[in-house]
Order: C-alpha cells, then structure tokens, then sequence
C-alpha cells in the first residue's frame, strides 16, 4: 500500500520526505487497495507525538489540563424562521426588502471566520466550529447571518489544518440549516491572493452557493467596480443574496486624506446599486471608521444610494462599538460582531456588550443574551487550545491609524515577521508600513494589496532601508514580485493611478496594462485539468475538489499527497492534532457519520539505536504499534 511504500522508500528512510518527493516518485501511487483509515490517523498522531508539529514549535502551549470544548445543551425554543426562510422561498431581494422593513439591529456573527483570521492567524479548525453550530441553529436563529467561510479560511484549510473546506462548508450547513451562512469573496481574487481567469471566479461561486452559502460579501482590494463584475453577476446567477462592499481606508474628515472621501465612498455605493447589488457593505478592515465618520457615511449612503447596509468593522484600536452604535443611531441595517470570548483588538466588537448596549431602545437584536454567553464560554475553551497562534496583543492600539493595518492580516504579518526574526521590531515594522503606503500612492490596506506593503515593508526593515533610499538611490533593488505584480497593473487600476515614479522604479521601461487583468487570462479547460489529475491520483475529482484546485493548485494537490498518507485527521480534537497524545489519554474521532474511532495511547517506547520510536495504540480495544522516525 502507498503509506508502506512511502515508508520503505530509501529516501523517506534518510528523512528526505518532503511533498515535491511524491510528484517524483510514481512507483508510491503503485497500490491498491488503500491502507485503512484508521492506520493513516494512527501514524499521524505517532508522528506529531514523537516529532511534533511544525507550525506550533517554540510557540507557546495551551494551559495544562484543559478540557475538551463541549457544546453546551440545547436550548428548548424550537428556532424562528428568519431571512434564510425568505431566501429560499422568495429569494434574494425579498430579503433585502425585508431588512429594509426591520426597525432591530441586524448581527452577523464572525466567530468562525474573521475573527479567528484576526485572533488566530486562521487556524480554527472545522471540529471545533461543528460541534456548536447545531446551538447557533437552535438558540441564535434571530442572527441575519453567520460568516463562516472564505477570506483566509479557505487555504489555511488545506495548506495547515490538512483538512477540506468545502467538507467543514458542507458540514455547518447541514447544522445549521435555518441559519444564513456568509463568505468573504475577494471579487476576482477568487479566495486568492491573484486574479484568475472569468471562467474560474464563476464555476467557484457556483460551487460555494451549491455547498451551502447563502450570502456572497464582495469586494475588491482597490474599490474597483469593473473588476467586481464578474464575480457579482455570477452570484446574481446563483440566485444568491449579493453584498458588494465598500473598502473603507484613510479618514473623511482628514483634510490630508481627500482621496478617500464621503463622496468616494458615495459614487462607489452608486456604482455597486448599478452593477446589482443587493446590500451594501461598508468594509472596515482596518478598524479605520470613527463614530463620525459612521454616521457620516451611513446617512449619506442610505440617503444617496438607497440599500441596506451592512457594517462591518474591526476593535483593533477599542473603537468598534461606538461606531457601531453611532452607525446604528443612523440607521444602519446589519453589523457584525463576533462571540465574546473571540471578540476585540483585531477581531470584531463584542456580541454581548452590544446586545446589552441595545436592550429597552428601538434598536434592541432580539438575540438572546444567555445563549450568547453559553456559546462564548464554548469559544473560550476552544480559544485555549489556539494558544501557539496569539499575537500576544494585550490591549487595543491607536497605532493602527499609523499603520492601518487591516485585522485579518496582524497576526499573520507577526508571524511573517517573527519568522524573519523582525518580531521585536514590530513597531519599527509598523512605521515602514505606513511608509509604504505612501510610497504607493495612498492604497487600501487589504487582501492582497494589504501583503504586498507588508512585503515591502519586512524587506526594507530586515535590509536596514527606508523608502527614501529606496527611490533616491541607484541601487538595483529587487523588489518582491507581489510589488511588481502591483505596479505592472495585475492587480486592477487603483483609484489616481500609482505614482509614476515608482511604477518606473520598479518596472523600469516596462509598461504596466490599462486594462482588467481577467481580459488577457485564457478561460481556463477545467475539464482537461480534471482528467489529468484524476489520472495523476487515480482518484475521481469531484466538482468541489476541481474547483480548490484551480484556486490553489500546489496547496491543493500537496493536501492530497498528505491526505493518503494521514488520512481525514479533520477528525481529531485539536490537542491531538497539534500535539499528540499522552500515555493514557484517550480520544474519539468521528472520521465519518456514526464512524468513530476510540484511539488510547498505552505507551511510548524509547527511542531505538536505528533512530526509531514506537508508539503502543488501543483501537477499538485492539492493540495497535506504530513505528516512527524519531526526527526530534
Ligand atoms: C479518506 O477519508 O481516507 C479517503 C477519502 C478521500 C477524500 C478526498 S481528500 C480530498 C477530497 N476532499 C474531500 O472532502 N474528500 C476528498
Ligand atoms: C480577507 O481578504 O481575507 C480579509 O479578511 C480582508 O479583510
Ligand atoms: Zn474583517
């Protein structure tokens, strides 16, 4: 079988096992039938036992003795129907009517997407968000939505937490059927950090609305309409509810901002009521709006453009709720907050605080603030075993109007920086982003273009450089190709173009396109992609599998070579998938409906002089030994 294969191949032996290995080596996929499933977890966990798992050394470990997160009882009241109900049977501008007619604040809840992209650089994994849905469809059912997927979530799926997001997609909406699920789509970007051709932004909407997503969150990282097209007609084609958002940066009322002021944020509300959109979003990735600037942007486009909007914001400086509440005194539709215990600094507002900030005025959510309190404890617990992913951020920071950073991206430029050994640096980091952005002209701060000043930045920090050395000296500086990409036009057109000077700084004589990128791509022979990867893997490729694969298709086809060798390790608790097991512990693993594996760790032998540990299992009440090569 393919794992023993591996396992004998001379290469694996010498610890050489890195996934380009198996791209070379055809004579593994040499095999059938499949070693078990239960086997595959079996190595995983003897392996991250004896070796560890890459992504959490040297960080700091969970607290000793936690517990297993447990979902906390259901509560009695059969759920309401809600906009999902409206949805379905009437479809997506019935919904938009009926926010309209509603005198309650909205709330989405971002507890399982942005906020942990915020809190814990992406790594939540599925079982820890499907084991409390089913509360969230029985006890929650007055949210107007809950924001699950895309942003980050979709490649940190595959690439760290080797699992499948359409699988964790499919899975919350089967829990949460009555419940609105809502994604954040990168417009052209796809859930990607480039533009990619038509014909594979609109077979991955069609996908996600055919797993399970109700509401499409759109934007586009230089508020360029024409690029949001493609992307926002295919959800008007899935018959799905469209939000095209607004990238909110800068300040309305800094007169040294007048780039980004009301009425460019006004005309882009226009454009988007124009292109078809259903809401309106208001996107503050930054945690940038002020409480002015919220009333001041919510009146005016709800006067002007006329749609609900749908607020969103982040509590990087502890500001969040009071714009939030300003927004609400003018009259904005819906805001998201995320559950207490995963709520403030780069996350959302806090859920309960604003339930109770509502209470007995016109406004008040109708949620219910015990569920909302038995669901954070949940979190809390579930947040302690994440403890290798904090940013070790203590408290709110004004420093985010310098940076403007957006909250999604912070913890994961730490750890960028962290890794080039820049991490006590930070605020140096900090300075040289802002230094950036203005270099590039004043840019929004978002997915991609959020990365490409963090690129640039970490660049000149780790080289000693300012961007005035940058531009005035004759050096031949080789610039991060996401710069390049920026400045070449692949990106989009930015609003005022890119300063000339430096678009010829770094492209030299070459000269950047006028056009939308997607209008020189190919479409794209999905089908022919398909076939050779079937072959590849001797797998059948299904349509969601194809779809992860065009977006990603190294990530992709690396987390399938994982998969054979690991099997759906989805299934551990996440202690034991980052950490392993102790002698003694005992674990349950569901890898499929009513399939549960009892795994008891009985004992770990020494090491041996040939460099091998041995792991003694209980599966099912069978003895299993694992034998693994102690890399530590
Ligand atoms: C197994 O679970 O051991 C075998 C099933 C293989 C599942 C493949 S892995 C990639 C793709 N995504 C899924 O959710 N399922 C398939
Ligand atoms: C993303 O693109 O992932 C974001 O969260 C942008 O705010
Ligand atoms: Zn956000």
């Amino acid at each position: 079988a393919f794992v023993e294969n591996l396992l004998k191949h001379p290469q694996f032996l010498n610890n050489e096992y890195h996934t380009k290995f198996i791209d070379q080596t055809p004579e593994l996929f040499d095999f059938r039938p499949r070693r078990d499933r239960a086997t595959r977890i079996l190595n995983y966990i003897a392996d991250v036992t004896i070796n560890g798992h890459p992504d959490v050394a040297g960080r700091p470990l969970p607290r000793e003795g936690l517990k297993l997160p447990v979902a906390p009882e259901i509560g009695t009241k059969s759920p309401e129907p809600g906009p999902k109900a409206i949805l379905d049977r009437e479809g997506p501008e019935a919904v938009a009517r009926w926010m309209s007619e509603q005198t309650r604040l909205l709330v989405t809840d971002t507890t399982m997407r942005d906020a942990p992209q915020s809190l814990l650089a992406t790594r939540m994994r599925s079982v820890d968000m499907i084991k409390i849905a089913p509360n969230y469809a029985h006890d929650l059912s007055q949210l107007f939505s809950v924001e699950c997927w895309g942003g980050a979530t979709f490649d940190v799926a595959y690439r760290f937490l080797q699992e499948c997001p359409w699988q964790r997609l499919r899975d919350l909406r089967a829990r949460m059927p009555n419940m609105m699920t809502q994604m954040l789509l990168r417009g052209s970007n796809g859930v990607g950090y480039t533009n990619y051709p038509d014909n594979v932004v609109q077979s991955f909407v069609k996908q996600a609305a055919e797993t399970g997503i109700d509401l499409f969150r759109v934007f586009d990282p230089l508020n360029w309409v024409e690029n949001m097209r493609v992307s926002m007609d295919a959800v008007l084609d899935a018959g799905k509810l469209l939000e095209g958002a607004i990238c909110y940066t800068g300040d309305i009322h800094d007169p040294d901002r007048a780039k980004y002021d009301l009425k460019y944020y006004v005309d882009m509300g226009k454009e988007l009521k124009a292109a078809g959109t259903h809401i309106l979003g208001l996107k503050d990735m930054g945690g940038l709006v002020k409480p002015r600037a919220a009333t001041a942007l919510v009146k005016a486009l709800k006067e002007e453009v006329g749609l609900p909007i749908h607020f969103h914001t982040h509590d990087t400086a502890g500001i969040a709720l009071a714009s939030i509440l300003a927004a609400s005194d003018a009259g904005v539709d819906a805001v998201d907050c995320a559950m207490d215990s995963l709520s403030g600094n780069t996350s959302q507002a806090t859920i309960g605080t604003l339930v109770e900030a509502l209470k007995h005025t016109d406004r008040e959510t109708g949620l219910d603030i015990g569920a909302i309190r038995r669901i954070s404890n949940y979190w809390e617990s579930v947040r302690d075993h994440y403890a290798a992913f904090e940013s070790g951020m203590q408290s709110p920071s004004s420093e985010v109007y310098l940076h403007e950073m957006p909250g999604g991206q912070f913890t994961n430029l730490k750890a960028q920086a962290r890794s080039m050994g820049l991490e006590d640096r930070w605020h140096e980091v900090a300075e040289t982003y802002a230094d950036v952005n203005r270099l590039f002209g004043d840019v929004i701060k978002v997915t991609p273009i959020a990365k490409t000043v963090g690129d640039l930045a970490l660049m000149l920090v780790s080289q000693g450089l300012s961007t005035k050395d940058l531009m005035e000296k004759d050096t031949d500086f080789s610039f991060p190709d996401s710069v390049i990409t920026l400045m070449e036009g692949y990106v989009g057109q930015a609003h005022g173009g890119f300063p000339p000077d430096v678009v010829k700084k770094v492209l030299k004589d070459e000269k950047p396109i006028d056009v939308r990128p997607g209008s020189l791509l190919k479409p794209a022979d999905m089908e022919a992609e398909r076939k050779a990867l079937s072959e590849r893997f001797e797998m059948k490729i299904d349509d969601e599998d194809l779809n992860g694969y065009m977006m990603y298709p190294k990530v992709f086809t690396d987390y399938l070579e994982r998969h054979a060798i690991y099997g759906p390790v989805r299934a551990l608790p996440t202690r034991t998938f980052f950490y392993g097991m102790e002698p003694g512990e005992e674990i349950s693993a569901e890898i499929d409906a009513g399939v549960t594996l009892e795994i008891r760790c009985q004992a770990i032998a020494e090491t041996n002089a040939e460099g091998e540990a041995k792991v003694f299992f209980e599966l099912n009440g069978q003895p299993r030994t694992v034998r693994i090569a102690d890399r530590s």
